[in-house]
């Protein structure tokens, strides 16, 4: 089973066409909101996990933010919640536990945690059992709904539609509030838009960007930025650095986005004609890959891209194309020590060392 890399922005961009109407109704119904409002409501010590982007911390801001009870824990690394994670819940002793935009559970973690287990969720779905799950690919696989869109419905509060729509624009899901969210925030968003002006030329895309490298670097750090986000009232805040909590995040925001910059000029310098542009870095601790290759595809929307950070004896890869790039990548995997794979525009993978120099010359091979 593939995954490692799919989760921070590795979404499904291809359903970026369906139309919205047919989202609303794939929505949490009823009865699942009113369930799990009451199930939030009722909670004394909630511990919840949450996925390692944009969609999962907003996913938590909106419950959290709920009653300001519980603890938040992110789940980093491998996007599946096992049995590494059950000192967590010994440390914090939850009386119930929400997972958050988590791909994947393991069975060994359900039955170890021996709490009730809330998993809200748009990837898979897989079948687990004692394990409330919800997820609106349980009655429809093609559906595509943001866990923060559902986290917005549970928690009805107005006040935080800016990070319901932050949420579901680092998901590339157009929210279906935008209009909402445009009279509100004429200066985050002046008009309607496609996902890529909004996401890359518009205030609100700087949000999504800021809370997503928010999430980078140093745990302690990270863990500080979110207690700090989960007290900005408004977005604004932030972005005008108009109280100290604004202006701390938006700093550490800088300092990272500096980084970035940096390898992005980097990156751009290795556009030449040839189709494929490729860019790697050394890094151990900041990982801009699917970042990098998200805006890149969008400034040269004709060439693959491939960025790849080493990190040990491996090198970690983004992959993305304005066309099918999943089958070339399938074919240029025979034969090499590594894996990978994803949705048909964006795709994930990871080349032991060894087996680099023949990926790439498969992969070439793949895309002329
Ligand atoms: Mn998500």
């Amino acid at each position: 089973m593939f995954r490692p890399l799919l989760c921070n922005g590795e979404v499904l961009r291809t359903f970026k066409n369906t139309k919205r109407t047919t989202y609303l109704n794939k929505m949490l119904n009823e009865k699942e909101i009113a369930v799990l409002r009451e199930e939030l409501e009722t909670a004394k010590n909630p511990l919840f996990f949450y996925d390692d982007d944009g969609d999962g911390v907003c996913s938590f801001l909106l419950l959290y933010r709920m009653k300001r009870e519980g603890k938040g824990v992110i789940v980093k690394s491998a996007p599946k919640l096992d049995a590494r994670f059950l000192h967590k819940v010994e440390e914090y002793n939850p009386d119930k536990i929400f997972v958050l935009d988590v791909p994947m559970i393991e069975q060994d973690f359900i039955d170890g945690a021996k709490r009730p287990i809330f998993w809200i969720d748009h990837h898979g779905p897989y079948a687990l059992e004692r394990v409330k799950y919800f997820n609106p690919r349980l009655t429809d696989p093609s559906a595509y709904i943001p866990t923060s869109r559902m986290a917005y419905q549970v928690s009805g509060n107005k006040n935080d539609l800016w990070l319901a729509a932050i949420g579901c624009l680092y998901d590339w899901y157009m929210p279906d509030f935008i209009d909402e969210f445009i009279e509100k925030y004429p200066d985050l968003l002046p008009h309607r838009a496609d996902l890529e002006e909004a996401v890359y030329k518009q205030p609100v895309g700087k949000l999504v960007r800021i809370i997503s490298f928010l999430l980078k670097g140093p745990t302690h750090e990270v863990k500080n930025s979110i207690k700090v986000l989960s007290r900005i009232k408004e977005p604004q805040e932030i972005l005008q650095q108009s109280t100290s909590q604004g202006k701390f995040l938006y700093k550490r925001f800088e300092k990272i986005n500096e980084k970035y910059e940096e390898l992005l000029g980097q990156a751009k310098k290795r556009a030449t004609r040839s189709k494929l542009l490729l860019f790697y870095y050394l890094e151990n601790k900041w990982s801009f890959t699917a970042d990098l290759a998200n805006e890149l595809v969008n400034v040269y929307p004709n060439k693959v891209i491939l960025i790849a950070r080493k990190k040990g004896d491996e090198m970690k890869c983004s992959l993305r194309s304005k066309n099918n790039v999943r089958t070339a990548l399938e074919k240029a995997l025979v034969g090499i020590q590594g894996y990978g794979g994803g949705h048909e525009n964006a795709c994930g993978t990871v080349i032991k060392e060894e087996s680099w120099d023949q990926f790439l010359k498969n992969l070439k091979e793949e895309i002329k």
